[in-house]
């Protein structure tokens, strides 16, 4: 028995690995730095964080990406003691992979591969050969042989396969099992009629067979089921010799939308006699999977507060594209995360002094401490509600009036208002933001007293239907100086993300 999903909040297309009895896994980051988010677990189920594929800014550039573009799905794979991950920047580069010994350190630079399309995927064969394959146009699964050095081709690319003739074929991973090449991929589109199929050939090039039960995985038939999208897949054989599928999917409130992004998810596969994939006994998934599991291995739970007394981020925190240096600093006051605004506000597609974490539950708290006194108009810093550059929702202190104002503002796409303001007093002060499936309340609380609630703003706005994103909504800190450079820093003494089971 396990929930689904295993990884939630904006975690989409995933792509696991086994070395012995550990299992890796990395998802999408698209124009959230660091990029590409590396899990680990040891029964499939459980998976904690390990750190980042793309750390430095030159492995990654993500200035000026559009939101929901930059860094799209990657693969990752393990071959003779090496971890390689391969992702596009769809924004700057394309294709590419890095690489390293291990997982929990530093990765390469990056390896360009000159293959167009997105979704690349290294497959290893016998005979050291070494294969990328992608999606492509005209839509289809296209592949060549690299040199895995250089990722230089070795071969000319062509098309392997086309898919069953749903939309978008992508998210291909290549396989050898019982003496056949399996390929598995994506077709529908990442949304409501996504879907898994596969096919198989006696050679890495085909022709391709296609699984007579395909798709292998679809909840496109499925209406008012509390999963949705289920696709864009991998594969793995667990160390006990049971077969498992790790996809995407997204859970839809109120109706079609979605906020909390596309999760990770993890389902059973068994095998027909003539060898074909049967994901959870053709039954569909669960948010409660009934079914054999690893011996389970949880990990401790993550602390719900950060104090900021490290002297460098925890992995759940991410800034927007590339930071700027200046902008951020745990130690300027030690035990404070310091941020200090700039003219970027957070309708900007840049890099404003923003620092989040990906929302997770459905129901849950932020609060934070924050000591900020605006130096001049204009200044302004809090708390944050973001999907994407025109859909968030903020409390922020500022300067309104000539007075130390507390406000909230919702931006919906070109709709933007401040919806409260009080002139506050003097003196540090706790924010918070209540999410509960379909609204978030926004409150401060000053020393010694209540609660004192300011306004709300709905879930539906920030969803991945209005607000046309590939991702999910990020709770964070931010500062700015609406134009002009924020002289004042703002200081977050801690951060408490307080879920609601
Ligand atoms: C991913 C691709 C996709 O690379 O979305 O819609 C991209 N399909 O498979 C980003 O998640």
């Amino acid at each position: 028995m396990y929930s689904n999903p295993v990884i939630s909040g904006f975690y989409p297309d995933p792509s696991v690995c086994r070395v012995g009895e550990d299992y890796y896994l990395v998802t999408t980051s698209c124009e959230y730095f660091p990029g590409v988010p590396i899990f680990h677990s040891r029964d499939l189920i459980h998976w904690r964080q390990i750190g980042h594929c793309l750390t430095r800014s030159n492995q990654v550039e993500l200035q000026g990406c559009a939101s929901s573009q930059g860094i799209f799905a990657s693969t990752i794979r393990y071959h003779e003691g090496i971890f390689y991950m391969t992702t596009t920047n769809v924004s700057a580069g394309g294709n590419f992979y890095v690489y390293t010994d291990d997982p929990m350190g530093e990765w390469s630079e990056p390896i360009w591969i000159d293959h167009k399309g997105i979704d690349p995927s290294l497959f290893f064969d016998m005979d050291g050969s070494v294969y990328v394959s992608a999606n492509g146009q005209p839509e289809g699964i296209y592949q060549c042989e690299i040199d895995l050095q250089t990722g230089q081709k070795r071969t000319e690319t062509r098309c392997i396969w086309s898919g069953t003739g749903g939309r978008f074929p992508e998210a291909p991973h290549l396989f050898y099992l019982n003496n056949s090449y399996y390929l598995m991929i994506a077709e529908g589109g990442t949304e409501y009629g996504h879907m898994v199929t596969v096919a198989r050939s006696s050679s890495p090039w085909g022709p391709f067979e296609p699984c007579p039960h395909n798709p292998i995985l679809t909840h496109r038939n499925r209406g008012f089921h509390p999963i949705q999208g289920t696709g864009h897949a991998d594969l793995v054989e667990a160390h006990d010799g049971s077969w498992w599928l790790v996809f995407l999917a997204f859970r839809p409130y109120g109706g079609d939308f979605h906020h909390l992004g596309r999760e990770t998810f993890l389902a059973p596969v068994s095998w027909t006699d003539d060898g074909w994939p049967v994901v959870n006994h053709h039954r569909g998934i669960e948010l409660t999977m009934d079914t054999p599991t690893l011996p389970q291995h949880p990990w401790a739970d993550e602390a719900t507060r950060d104090d900021f007394d490290q002297s460098i981020l925890q992995f759940c925190w991410n800034f927007l594209r590339n930071p700027y240096a200046q902008d951020w600093s745990l130690l300027d006051r030690p035990g404070w995360l310091r941020l200090y605004g700039s003219p970027l506000t957070l309708n900007a597609q840049d890099s404003p002094a923003f620092i989040g974490r990906r929302q997770q539950h459905f129901s849950c708290k932020v609060r934070s401490l924050l000591d900020f006194t605006p130096g001049s108009v204009g200044e302004e810093a809090g708390l944050v509600v973001l999907a994407n550059e025109k859909h968030h929702y903020e409390i922020a202190l500022t300067y309104l009036d000539g007075m130390r104002s507390i406000i909230v503002r919702r931006r919906i796409g070109d709709l933007e208002a401040i919806v409260a303001q009080q002139t506050i007093a003097e003196g540090p002060i706790e924010l918070e933001i209540q999410a509960s499936p379909e609204m978030y309340t926004f409150a401060y609380v000053l020393p010694g007293q209540l609660s004192h609630t300011l306004a709300t703003g709905a879930t539906r706005y920030l969803s991945s239907e209005v607000a046309g994103s590939f991702t999910g909504v990020y709770l964070g800190m931010y500062a700015t100086g609406n134009g002009k450079i924020n002289g004042t820093p703002a200081d977050f003494d801690w951060f408490e993300y307080l879920p609601e089971l």
